[in-house]
């Protein structure tokens, strides 16, 4: 690999994807917001969205699609979709009543700029153009516009996101759960939209059945994978470099990776996480772009 470590060469093949796709995202993000007669939720909702997020899962949806040999294009609005319904996540997330955080990529949060009432209006918002950016999406057949929106409203709803979100904040106030509890918390809150854009992008690129399975499958161990590291980042990184706060965590007395195995054996969780993942990737025709994304995920510092 010209003299590359895997990790190097992981990262540049991500840097490429993020080169040629990001363009393709960021022209079409915030057009359905623009033109409204609700001003300031559509501020509101365009300055969330172009606070500078890592745009994880629009990019694995769009590669999703690709490694099943599809054009990305025909990914794009599950990308947008899956990243209005994250944006929204993380605003409602920060909200007194859930997180109560001020800060959320590297800048005030929803509600602090533009108030309570606006950030709940905002989120409720994206969550509704993320299904009507992929309803109305006419250059995909309709039959996979249809999986792709159930996999999207199961993933997020309460049989997955708003569930792992209920029983995380439900765990504040639980003396001690274990290991099981957690994975399951993860699995919902975290993981389920995570494994969806893997398998969103299979679908609207007409994966055959056992490439969507295995997408699926590494999707679910990203997901879990993905948090772990947050857990760990959460521990061990600081605010200026993450964009949020760091050591909530901790200081809410909450069950994660590191408090309950150690941070080495978070580490070897991560690890474990991964290299499952990328056993599942490696029977798609082309794994290559999702493998290296895999790789560079579990060593990321943001
Ligand atoms: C409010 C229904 C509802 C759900 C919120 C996603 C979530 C559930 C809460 C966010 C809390 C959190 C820190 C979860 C850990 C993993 C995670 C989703 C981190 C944020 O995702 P990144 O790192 O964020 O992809 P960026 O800003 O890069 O897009």
């Amino acid at each position: 690999m010209n003299g590359q470590t895997p990790a190097t060469a992981s990262e540049t093949r991500v840097k490429q994807d993020l080169d040629r796709l990001l363009p393709l995202l960021n022209a079409k993000l915030t057009s359905r917001f623009e033109h409204g007669e609700a001003v300031r939720v559509g501020e509101a909702i365009r300055y969330s969205l172009e606070a500078g997020g890592k745009r994880v899962r629009p990019m694995l949806c769009l590669l999703a699609a690709e490694s099943v040999g599809a054009s990305v294009e025909m990914a794009l609005s599950g990308a947008l979709a899956l990243e209005y319904l994250h944006t929204y996540s993380l605003i409602h997330d920060d909200l007194p009543a859930m997180d109560d955080d001020d800060l959320r990529r590297g800048k005030p949060t929803c509600h602090v700029a533009f108030g309570e009432a606006h950030a709940i209006l905002a989120g409720d918002g994206l969550q509704a153009e993320a299904f009507a950016v992929l309803a109305s999406d006419a250059s995909i057949p309709a039959d996979r516009r249809v999986e792709a929106i159930i996999l999207l409203a199961e993933a997020s709803g309460w049989l997955g996101m708003v569930g792992g979100q209920a029983l995380d904040l439900e765990g504040e106030a639980v003396e001690s759960y274990g290991l099981d509890h957690l994975k399951t918390i993860h699995r919902l809150k975290t993981g389920a939209l995570l494994r969806a854009s893997l398998e969103i992008g299979g679908v609207l690129g007409g994966a055959e059945s056992c490439s969507r399975g295995a997408l699926r499958s590494a999707g679910a161990y990203l997901g879990l994978a993905f948090q772990i590291q947050d857990d760990i980042l959460d521990a061990t990184s600081d605010a200026v470099t993450l964009g949020k706060r760091t050591g909530k965590d901790a200081g809410k007395g909450k069950i994660t990776y590191p408090a309950l195995l150690g941070l080495d054996g978070a580490r070897q969780a991560l690890a474990d996480a991964t290299e499952n993942a990328l056993c599942h990737l490696q029977s798609l025709p082309k794994p290559e772009s999702l493998e290296a994304w895999a790789r560079y995920l579990a060593g990321r510092k943001v």
